[in-house]
């Protein structure tokens, strides 16, 4: 049994995904951010600070994404998904797991103060802005190396590039995509992998986002 504690559109779309791309396929306990789930004592033993994913496996359970991530490529090495110790690869492929998750802070930050702060702790348009700003840099590190290769590394697909799964298309409610074309093709790329439609199937829909952009107010 394959269990995923998962919310829709969140970072533990990333080992779906993953787990598909693996021909795995995992039952889904779904949490909700607002409703209190996340931090009932149950989940807490199992996610020590109450986040998804946390992923039970192989008669252990684990947490942290990238920690699942691991994991999964270690244990299952035929898929070639991972890029193992003593791989040319390794050092980018690491990099690679580690930027998903600093991109990742920076949305949840966004996302933190544009959809569950609102009043009476209004946020600060300068922070809104600065995080756009921050998060802008992240998709212009990405354009210029994606204008190099299909994929995060220069061997292929890995499971760096479904660490990005649930970054890149949230990126798009905070900055305009039009200045990275590079980025976008990157999308459509990882859109028309099969594993990656099934798990959009398994994942259910999002919601958080309201409107299709958040603005910083006044700018
Ligand atoms: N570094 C962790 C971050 C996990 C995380 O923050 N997940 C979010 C969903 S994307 C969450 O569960 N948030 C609930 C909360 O902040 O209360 C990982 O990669 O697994």
């Amino acid at each position: 049994m394959i269990l995923l504690h998962h919310i829709p559109f969140s970072r533990s779309f990333r080992i779906l995904w993953l787990l598909e791309e693996m021909g795995l396929r995992a039952d889904l306990r779904h949490y909700s951010i607002t409703d209190g789930s996340l931090r009932a004592a149950e989940f807490k033993s199992i996610s020590p600070v109450g986040r998804v994913p946390a992923l039970e496996i192989d008669g252990i359970t684990i947490f942290e994404s990238q920690a699942i991530v691991e994991y999964l490529t270690e244990t299952r090495p035929l898929h070639g998904l991972g890029r193992l110790p003593g791989d040319a690869e390794r050092v980018p492929y690491l990099e690679w797991l580690g930027f998903a998750e600093t991109q990742a802070s920076i949305l949840a930050s966004l996302n933190m103060q544009h959809l569950f702060m609102g009043d009476p702790t209004p946020a600060s348009p300068v922070v809104l802005k600065l995080e756009a700003a921050r998060l802008a840099a992240t998709l212009k590190a990405l354009e210029h190396v994606l204008g190099q290769r299909d994929w995060l590394l220069e061997s292929g697909f890995s499971a760096a590039d479904a660490m990005m799964g649930f970054n890149l298309f949230a990126a798009p409610y905070y900055v305009r995509m039009d200045r990275f074309p590079n980025v976008r093709a990157y999308m459509a790329r990882i859109e028309a992998r099969p594993a990656y439609q099934e798990a959009r199937a398994l994942d259910g829909p999002q919601e958080f986002y309201k409107k299709d952009f958040y603005d910083v107010p006044g700018a």
